[in-house]
């Protein structure tokens, strides 16, 4: 598992322990601008929401992590929520475990759309961190995933579904995505010995851990 200090193989991911959300193109101009935030309550989180950075740098789509706390660092909430649509980000995935107050805060703050990943948290799983993050009041409302990594690789391609629907090239690359894991599944095979965990680069099973 990658370290979310260290710098990362995808050049469109940012360091989301040093990117700055007031500083705009986080890489410096080097690379393309992130369209799609994704930040987490803590450094802990990165273990979870590393699933999400890794799907939207396999399908190309450039993105930013970075530590954003609600209750540790709620002004830099407040400053990365209303600069994200200015600085060019499309959708944000906000990940936060236990009273996971970080997506609603997000959404309060911004019109992109925000998706929520639930972090499985050591007391209660996780069920703390889902209520938190599904029970939006109505008027602001936050897209809530499952808890945990697959909640993480579904909330990249909820991003990627959206974006794809204005990006002809990533719809291609969604629709191939997913004609390739109907593919991989139809040719699975009770007889075949224990089912494979780890597939093609693009394998996403919720058992991939
Ligand atoms: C939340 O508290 C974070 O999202 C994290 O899931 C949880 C625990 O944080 P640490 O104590 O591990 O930093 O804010």
């Amino acid at each position: 598992m990658a370290d979310p200090a260290s710098p990362q193989s995808n050049p469109s991911q940012s360091n989301p322990s040093q990117s700055s959300p007031s500083a705009g193109d986080a890489s410096g101009g080097r690379s393309p601008a992130p369209r799609v935030g994704v930040v987490m309550g803590s450094r802990s989180d990165w273990a979870t929401l590393e699933r999400a950075a890794d799907m939207l740098g396999q399908f190309g789509v450039p993105h930013e992590c970075e530590i954003v706390s609600a209750h540790r660092t709620p002004d830099k909430l407040a400053a990365y929520a209303k600069a994200a649509a200015g600085r060019g980000l499309k959708v944000i995935i906000a990940g936060a475990g236990g009273a996971a107050h970080l997506p609603g805060m997000i959404a309060a703050q911004t019109h992109l759309p925000v998706l929520g990943v639930p972090v499985e948290s050591p007391m209660l799983r996780g069920v703390d961190s889902l209520l938190s993050i599904v029970q939006m009041p109505a008027g602001i409302p936050v897209g809530t995933l499952a808890i945990g990594p697959a909640g993480a690789a579904n909330a990249a391609l909820f991003a990627i579904a959206i974006l794809a629907i204005e990006d002809a090239d990533l719809r291609g690359r969604l629709v191939a995505y997913r004609a390739a894991q109907t593919a991989r599944i139809m040719a699975e095979r009770l007889d075949a010995g224990r089912p494979e965990t780890e597939g093609p680069a693009w394998a996403d099973r919720t058992d991939a851990r």
